[in-house]
C-alpha cells in the first residue's frame, strides 16, 4: 500500500502543462506543449560568436542561481542550451525560444534579442531559484514556442535621486529588475533644486555644497510648516560608481539617460555658484519641494559652466541621448535681468519664452556637436523646439502630439498614466504621497500613441517610460514599494501586442510574478486582492 502511495506520490508530483503561460510581458506567439526539457549540470552549451556574451551571462547566472554552471561544446552531452544568431528575425530585440525535451534553442539576430531570450527562459524557472534556493537541482522546464518582439524601441523606467539619495547598490537592484521586464532605458534624474547627484571634477563645490542640504525633508507640500530635523543630508555618485553602474546597465542591455536640468531645477547648482544665478546672490541647496525662481541665467558664464559640466558627463554614458530637463522654469529672474533683456532684443526673441528656446537650442547644439541628442521635458516645446530634439511628454500628452506632428520623436509618460509616485489605491493606510491617483489598472490600460496622431506620424512616437519622483519616497522599499507592480504593467505596455493585453490574465501572471519578487526581496504592493476580490 505504502508504495502505491509512493509511485503516486512520483507520478502525481510530474509537472503538468500550465494551463496558461505566466510570462510577463506577454510575449507575441506563443504555444506550451506536453513534455519537459530537464536541465541538470550535463547539459551543453552551444552560442555563435555573436551571441557568446549572453550565453556566457546565462551561464554566470545558472552558476550563482544553482551553483552550477554548464560546460562549453560537450560532445559526451545529450542535451544542449543553443544561442544562435538568425539574421531572419527583423526585430532587433526579437527572439525565439524553442524548449523541447533534448534541446533549449535561442534565436536571435543580436545579443539584445538573445537576452531577452534569456529573461523569458528566465521565468519557466521556479521562482525559488532566484534566491539561490535550488542549489544543485534539475530543473524542469516545460516545452514551448515562443516568438516575441517589442512593440516600441523605448521602454523606460526613471528615477529621481535628487530629491532622496539611493545607494549604488539599489540603483543596481532597481536596473536587474528593469532588465528581467525587458525594459531597455533608465532615465537617472541626476540634478534638481534639493540635490546634485554626480560627481564633476572641475566645479568641486558640486560635490562639497551642491550635494547637500541642511535639513531632511519630511512632510507634504501643502503641510506647511514641514518637519525637519536638523541633519545634512545628501550624497553624490563619483565617476568611477557612475561607469561601475552604466556598465552594469549595459550588461543587462540598458541604456542609461542621465538628465542635468537646465535652465531650471537648478537651485543646487546656483547654492555652489551663486554667479550662475541672474542675481548673483548666495542661496541655499533647496529645503523644500516646489518650482523656484532661482534658474541658471544665460549668461557666457552659464553656458560655459554647463558646456564643461557635459564634457564630464558625455564620456560616462555611451548612450545616444542626454536628458536636458527644460521643465518648471519661472521667469520671474529672467524678467528682472538686464543681460536677459538686452539677449532678447540682441536675439530678436519674442519674450522669455524665447529666451528659454534660444537657451535650449544653444545647448542642443553643443550637445549635437558631440555626437549626442538631446531629450526634454515638454516645456521645451515653449517658444518653439530646437533642431533635433526628442519630446517628453509629462503635461498630458498634447506636447507629443505637438512634436511628433512637426516631425520630432517622443516619449510619452503623462502623469495621467505614467507617474508612479501618485497614490496607486484609496486605502487609508497607503504611505504618504505627492497626491496624485493611478491605480495598477490605469497604468495597464495605457495606449502609448496618442488618438491624434495620424498612422504617417505614429512612428515618431518611440515609447513611454514610468517616473518615480522621490519628494515623498525616502527608501529603497519605498521606491520598490511604487515602483512595483505599476512599472510591470508598464513593461507589458511597451512590449506586448495591445491586441494581447488582458488586465485579468496580467493579474494571474503577475501572480506568479510576485514570487520571483518575493525571492528577490522586492517590496513591492500586491494589488491581487483587489483584483480577485
Ligand atoms: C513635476 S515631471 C516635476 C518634478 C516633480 C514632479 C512630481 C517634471 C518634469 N517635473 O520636478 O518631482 O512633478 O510629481
Amino acid at each position: 500500500f505504502k508504495i502505491i502511495i509512493f509511485l503516486c506520490l512520483i507520478s502525481c508530483s510530474k509537472p503538468q502543462p500550465p494551463v496558461r503561460p505566466h510570462i510577463i510581458p506577454i510575449p507575441n506567439e506563443f504555444s506550451m506543449n506536453e513534455g519537459v526539457f530537464v536541465l541538470d549540470n550535463k547539459v551543453s552549451l552551444h552560442a555563435d560568436e555573436d551571441l557568446v556574451a549572453v550565453a556566457e551571462f546565462f551561464n554566470k547566472y545558472l552558476k550563482e542561481k544553482l551553483g552550477y554552471s554548464l560546460k562549453l561544446r560537450d560532445k559526451s552531452s545529450t542535451k544542449t542550451i543553443n544561442f544562435i544568431r538568425d539574421t531572419q528575425i527583423e526585430n532587433d530585440e526579437g527572439y525565439e525560444l524553442i524548449i523541447d525535451s533534448s534541446s533549449i534553442t535561442i534565436k536571435a539576430k543580436t545579443k539584445k534579442g538573445a537576452f531577452y531570450a534569456f529573461q523569458t527562459l528566465r521565468q519557466f524557472f521556479p521562482p525559488s531559484m532566484e534566491n539561490s534556493m535550488l542549489l544543485n537541482s534539475e530543473i524542469s522546464l516545460q516545452n514551448a514556442v515562443i516568438k516575441d518582439a517589442p512593440r516600441f524601441v523605448y521602454r523606460g523606467m526613471h528615477l529621481d535621486v535628487s530629491r532622496h539619495f539611493f545607494s549604488v547598490a539599489f540603483i543596481k537592484k532597481y536596473i536587474d529588475l528593469l532588465s528581467q521586464l525587458k525594459m531597455n532605458t533608465f532615465h537617472w534624474h541626476l540634478t534638481d533644486d534639493q540635490g546634485w547627484r554626480i560627481e564633476i571634477k572641475k566645479y568641486p563645490k558640486l560635490q562639497e555644497v551642491a550635494a547637500f542640504r541642511e535639513e531632511t525633508l519630511i512632510g507634504h507640500y501643502n503641510d506647511f510648516p514641514q518637519q525637519f530635523d536638523g541633519k545634512k543630508y545628501g550624497g553624490f555618485y563619483t565617476q568611477e560608481e557612475v561607469k561601475d553602474i552604466v556598465q552594469y546597465a549595459a550588461e543587462r542591455y540598458i541604456t542609461v539617460i542621465p538628465e542635468i536640468e537646465m535652465p531650471g531645477h537648478a537651485q543646487a547648482a546656483i547654492a555652489a555658484y551663486p554667479e550662475l544665478g541672474c542675481t548673483r546672490k548666495n542661496i541655499n541647496v533647496a529645503t523644500k519641494w516646489g518650482v523656484f525662481e532661482d534658474i541658471y541665467c544665460p549668461t557666457e558664464e552659464t553656458f560655459t559652466f554647463l558646456e564643461n559640466v557635459l564634457d564630464e558627463v558625455m564620456p560616462l554614458f555611451p548612450g545616444k541621448y542626454i536628458h536636458i530637463g527644460g521643465d518648471e522654469a519661472p521667469k520671474t529672474r529672467w524678467k528682472a535681468c538686464e543681460h536677459c533683456q538686452e539677449l532678447i532684443q540682441k536675439e530678436n526673441l519674442e519674450d522669455e519664452h524665447g529666451l528659454q528656446s534660444y537657451f535650449i537650442a544653444r545647448m542642443e547644439k553643443y550637445i549635437n556637436s558631440k555626437g549626442k541628442e538631446i531629450i526634454g521635458w515638454d516645456e521645451i516645446l515653449e517658444g518653439g523646439l530646437a533642431p533635433n530634439a526628442t519630446v517628453m511628454s509629462w503635461r498630458g500628452v498634447n506636447g507629443a502630439v505637438e512634436a511628433a506632428k512637426s516631425g520630432h520623436n517622443v516619449i510619452l509618460t503623462p502623469t495621467s498614466h505614467c507617474y508612479f509616485d501618485y497614490y496607486q489605491s484609496d486605502n487609508a493606510n497607503e504611505p504618504l504621497a505627492i497626491g496624485g491617483y493611478l491605480p495598477l489598472e490605469k497604468v495597464y490600460s495605457f495606449n502609448p500613441i496618442p488618438k491624434e496622431l495620424t498612422k504617417a506620424q505614429e512612428k515618431y512616437v518611440l515609447g513611454a517610460q514610468g517616473n518615480v519622483w522621490t519628494e515623498y519616497i525616502t527608501s529603497p522599499e519605498h521606491v520598490e514599494y511604487m515602483a512595483f507592480p505599476r512599472a510591470i504593467a508598464m513593461a507589458e505596455v511597451t512590449w506586448s501586442n495591445p491586441f494581447k493585453r488582458d488586465y485579468q490574465d496580467f493579474a494571474y501572471r503577475l501572480s506568479h510574478f510576485h514570487k520571483r519578487l518575493d525571492a528577490q526581496n522586492v517590496n513591492y504592493a500586491n494589488h491581487l486582492y483587489e483584483i480577485e476580490g
